[in-house]
């Protein structure tokens, strides 16, 4: 088995047991990007099955920077490009990806600057990205939802995540920890092109470029929680504690039966 797929194994095996045991129902992972990608001329794999492989651009990306420590190779975006000629990966799922409400967004992200906007992933829909220090997510022509100012560091590592809920109320976490809450009355409209990695949109004057890395980026239907982000932000468990994992839920639940048919 492949790292990769050993991971995202791990992380769903995780999550199943975190969701057991809390008695909430997971979110649903639509689409992931593991970015271990190190070739401009390989697809971009959504190791979610969902979506046909992405292209990289053909210049404005190094494909092959190291990522955050366990998570293999990611991507660097040099804040370059235009609007028709965007330097980013296009990943397509106008018609999976356009949620507007009830879903969340995952990634780690290491900012060479934070003057600015710049995206992580973002179509028409809706973006997910940094404005100066603040988490953002604006879902285009009907809200700018907003993080806590000094949230974001630039020059390291940090995992960034939202949720926006089926109330358009969106929370936002940096490094496992929430980093600000925000409000509105009305869902996201759906109405989108392709989704692309490091821009915001391809159109109009939102282009707003990654200006720095991006690896492990993830799309989930549902609201994650502050413990699923947590699990998420790790990285992959050693085989020995998956097989651990699993067999001390296999033998918690013969012995809950066990105590159910003695009462
Ligand atoms: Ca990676």
């Amino acid at each position: 088995m492949s790292q990769v797929a050993l991971r995202l194994t791990s992380v769903v095996v995780c999550l199943t047991l975190l969701s057991v045991a809390t008695g909430t129902r997971a979110a649903t992972l639509i689409a992931f990007w593991p970015l271990e990608e190190t070739d401009l001329a390989q697809g971009v794999v959504d190791s979610a099955g969902t979506l046909p492989p992405g292209a990289f651009p053909a210049a404005g990306v190094d494909p092959d920077v190291p990522g955050p420590p366990g998570f293999g190779s990611a991507v660097h975006f040099d804040g370059s490009g235009a609007i028709g000629a965007p330097n980013s990966i296009n990943v397509g799922g106008s018609n999976v990806l356009n949620l507007a409400n009830n879903f969340s967004v995952t990634a780690w992200v290491n900012f060479e600057n934070l003057n600015g906007k710049h995206s992580i992933i973002g179509s028409t829909a809706w973006s997910f990205r940094s404005t100066g220090s603040r988490p953002h997510l604006t879902t285009f022509g009907i809200k700018d939802y907003f993080g806590d100012a000094g949230a974001l560091t630039q020059g390291e590592w940090i995992h960034m995540a939202m949720t926006l809920d089926s109330n358009n109320t969106a929370s936002f976490f940096v490094n496992g920890q929430p980093a600000g809450q925000d409000f509105h009355g009305a869902p996201g409209n759906t109405n989108v092109a392709d989704f692309h990695l490091g821009i915001a949109r391809n159109q109009g004057s939102a282009l707003e470029t990654m200006f720095g890395s991006i690896d492990d980026v993830r799309v989930y239907e549902g609201v994650l929680t502050v413990d699923e982000i947590q699990l998420i932000m790790n990285p992959i468990p050693e085989p020995s504690t998956v097989v651990l994992l699993v067999l001390g839920a296999l033998a918690v639940i013969p012995a809950t039966r066990r105590r159910r048919t003695r009462s």
